[in-house]
């Protein structure tokens, strides 16, 4: 922690601005306060960051490599600050000089380098990792342009490039004298030596200089700074006589690697650039873990005593064959030896159940690319099917094997050459073990393993919701900053009035200032006095924010034919961008906002409902929604949300769950209480139950059910102008081609749901206790918990 006074900060921050830009303050803009600030708080970290390193190096600490293609970081300026521990002091300093942190902040951008949930877990998780003072750091790609800028045109998603490094990172630096080749293309041919060993020779293969940009993960409150690695392609320095017209060819395709995150979370897209950014960080990234090993000078039979290398879904799995050439073909250890030392090095967490995202890729284009690479994978396979076959039948081999079917399988791989499997919730978990991956369970038992999500509260509580972590404060002290569960010492107060109106006038606190914005940016003027129901996430159909729709329409109709029914008012939340080539997911936007024109503008309804689509949605935007919000939809079909992370944040901050028993509901209500969350639908066992029976039949209901019936009607015969298209295709998905996620078999249960959740909200007493009990028992989905499994369990830290 950072020993700075008001004073000796003002006089830093001021020295900054006129090294930097020769100005004082009145003539500074806020982007040169910003880029200031910035400065100022890196230095301040550097001396814990070099000593941090030397700490590791001379102790010879054991380090685990998150390697993850996604960090999902959001702005870094406050939360170093937090961590520094001068948040305080700069903002009053600041203050001091005539100057506002908020508005300075905003000139950040927001680095969107990552799709969803699994980038956010990565972000979480490397603030977490350097919190509780564990040697991890994160290795991934400095992509050039983040996450698509999303933009709604006439209601249509549309997708702009996000140029998050226009005006330079002040948070990163290059460090040019680590750089690294990655090698693709060519054809590999092995030379026979005197003694036996079969030694590599790679010929035309196209060289990539791998360099890396080094980012400071500043630990809460301690002296720990980590680092998140990120590598960035570059032409490696030109070889003499290089025809220009080539070099700048070789350039542009060479530069394409780390140019742009896929912007798809859900449907496996076979590019072969993709594959590219996969080998290219991952090489990269071993290698300069091997590099740093050997400074210890210890032999590589050692290494998995001192490397853990954690593989966050099955992206960066080609760390399996990377590690094994480098040991066979670099370092010269035999096959059994280096395949031993390989599965204790890696780890493996998988983040999804649905299928289309599992990758494969053509063993044509991965031996093509990566001829070596393939090599290694093919004898990897080689080996797992000649002794799985002294084992099992063929068809388990056939199903568990590596290379099949023309394709490589990177979830096998990752599996096979790990010691541990997680998933990251206790339901996830067990129907990897039972469906998903069971002959896998079967196979390796032990390398089983849960581990349930986590989110970092100094994020998603202390900054984006400062009233609560004060009031929090004023109630049970600090402790519950770096013992999270403390939280639980909230629960004494469920029954004082005082306590809960206090948290009521927070959340209405937050409320207006989320209607303030919403006004500004969307000319939508929303009531802090209505519930404010929220469903933040990527917009994919297992999600089903169709539901939600489905719902508000109901409601709307109910408006329409009898608009003095009592319901409370409502402001229905959406924040979610779709994968720019997922068509159905863009026409539910399309929908959502096309029902939101409708309604938001229909004097005859009162204002009682309002709906509310954010552009854009991202952390900053998260930051701003979550501590507004009342409710918190959570409404996957059972089974298909292998945790979910939102859920965690939005309890944190007092919102009421209202979820199926999907992810890490199933453990939010363990947590609270089954009447402090409001439980509906299918169960994962009743879906799982369907698909065995094929019994599901999704017209029945359409027919059978006459709200669900007009409901549906809607999308197809003009009652809401301007939805044809999209309101055919989707009305078509439910009734006709079998409704694959269970929206209309779980409509009515959400209808209830939803009723219910109306009834509860009238008695503010009883809804604060909820918020309560909620914001009570969150303190077990830190990130700092499951960090600390992951490095007692799965990394042996
Ligand atoms: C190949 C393209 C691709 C890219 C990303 C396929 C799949 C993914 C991820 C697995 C998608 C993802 O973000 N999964 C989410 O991971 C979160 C963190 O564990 C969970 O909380 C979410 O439930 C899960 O959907």
């Amino acid at each position: 922690m950072l020993d700075l006074s008001k004073r000796k900060f003002k006089e830093d921050f001021k020295r900054m601005l006129t090294e930097l830009y020769a100005m004082d303050i009145e003539q500074s803009s806020p982007a040169e306060q910003y880029a200031a600030l910035g400065n100022l708080v890196r230095s301040y970290s550097s001396k814990d960051w070099s000593e941090t390193n030397q700490r590791y190096l001379e102790k010879e600490k054991k380090q685990a490599y998150y390697f993850s293609m996604e960090f999902l970081l959001g702005r870094m300026l406050k939360s170093n600050l937090l961590n520094l521990g001068i948040l305080n002091t700069v903002r009053a300093g600041l203050k001091d000089l005539g100057l506002n942190l908020e508005a300075i902040e905003q000139v950040e951008p927001d680095p969107g380098l990552g799709n969803g949930g699994l980038g956010r877990l990565a972000a979480c998780f490397i603030d977490s990792i350097a919190t509780c003072r564990l040697a991890g750091h994160g290795n991934g790609i400095r992509f050039k342009y983040g996450l698509f800028k999303q933009k709604f045109v006439n209601g249509y998603q549309v997708e702009l490039p996000e140029n998050w490094l226009q005006n330079g990172n002040v948070w990163e630096r290059r460090r040019l004298n680590m750089a690294v080749t990655v090698s693709f293309y060519g054809h590999v041919w092995m030379e026979k030596t005197k003694s036996g060993y079969l030694i590599p020779h790679y010929e035309h293969d196209q060289r990539v200089l791998a360099v890396p940009y080094d980012t400071p993960i500043i630990g809460y409150e301690n002296d720990t700074v980590n680092t998140l690695r990120l590598w960035s392609a570059e032409v490696p320095p030109q070889s003499e006589g290089t025809d220009y017209r080539a070099y700048m060819q070789q350039r542009k395709e060479i530069e394409s690697i780390s140019e742009v995150l896929y912007p798809d979370d859900s449907n496996y897209d076979g590019r072969l650039l993709r594959l590219k950014q996969e080998y290219f960080f991952v090489s990269a990234g071993v290698q300069s873990i091997l590099r740093h090993y050997r400074k210890m000078g210890l032999s590589m039979n050692h290494l998995a005593e001192k490397v853990a290398v954690h593989i966050n879904d099955t992206h960066p799995a080609l760390c399996v064959p990377e590690l094994m050439r480098l040991l066979l073909d670099v370092e010269k250890l035999d096959w059994d030896h280096a395949w031993n030392i390989t599965v204790n090095v890696m780890s493996y967490t998988n983040h999804t159940i649905m299928s289309e995202a599992l990758e494969k890729w053509p063993v044509d284009m991965i031996s093509h690319l990566l001829p070596r690479i393939y090599q290694i994978i093919q004898e990897i396979d080689r080996r797992y099917v000649l002794k799985a076959s002294t084992l099992f039948d063929k068809e388990m081999v056939g199903r568990t094997r590596i290379i099949e079917g023309g394709h490589v399988k990177m979830a096998h791989l990752a599996i096979i050459g790990s010691h541990s499997i997680n998933g990251v919730a206790k339901l996830h978990t067990a129907i990897l073990k039972e469906k998903v991956l069971h002959d896998f369970y079967f196979i390796y038992p032990s390398r089983f393993n849960n581990k349930t999500n986590g989110i970092t509260q100094r994020r998603w509580l202390m900054l984006s919701n400062e009233p609560l972590s004060k009031l929090i404060c004023d109630k049970i002290g600090d402790d519950w900053e770096k013992t999270p569960t403390e939280l639980k010492m909230l629960k004494a107060f469920r029954n004082d009035a005082k306590t809960l109106s206090q948290l009521h006038d927070i959340k209405r606190i937050n409320k207006e200032r989320f209607a303030e914005f919403v006004l500004q940016k969307m000319g939508i003027v929303i009531s802090p006095d209505a519930l404010f129901d929220v469903q933040i996430k990527r917009l994919h159909a297992y999600k089903r924010q169709l539901l939600n729709l489905l719902n508000i329409i109901r409601m709307y109709l109910i408006l329409k034919d009898h608009p003095e029914t009592d319901l409370y008012p409502r402001v229905f939340i959406f924040g979610a961008k779709a994968a720019p080539s997922y068509t159905y997911a863009k026409e539910i936007i399309k929908l959502i906002n096309t029902v939101a024109g409708l309604v938001n503008q229909d004097q005859a309804i009162n204002g009682k409902i309002k709906i509310v689509f954010v552009e854009n949605y991202g952390v900053s935007l998260a930051e701003k929604i979550i501590p507004a919000a009342d409710v918190s939809e959570q409404i996957s079909l059972a089974s298909k949300e292998a945790s979910g992370t939102s859920n965690m944040k939005l309890m944190l901050n007092g919102a009421v769950t209202l979820a199926t028993l999907d992810g890490a509901n199933v453990e939010i209500r363990e947590r609270v209480g089954p009447e402090n969350i409001v439980i509906f639908g299918l169960t994962a066992k009743d879906v799982y139950q369907y698909y065995q029976d094929g019994s599901y039949h999704a017209a029945n209901y359409y027919d059978n059910d006459p709200v669900l019936h007009r409901v549906l009607n809607t999308l197809i015969d003009g009652t809401i102008p301007g939805a044809e298209t999209e309101g055919r295709h989707v009305f078509d998905s439910l009734v006709k081609y079998g409704d694959e996620f269970f929206v209309l078999r779980d409509f009515q249960a959400y209808v209830e749901a939803q009723n219910k959740i109306d009834r509860l909200y009238r008695d503010q007493l009883k809804w604060q206790r909820m918020a309560l009990i909620n914001i009570a028992g969150a303190g077990v989905f830190s990130s700092d918990y499951t960090v600390r499994q992951y490095a007692t369990d799965i990394w042996d830290l």
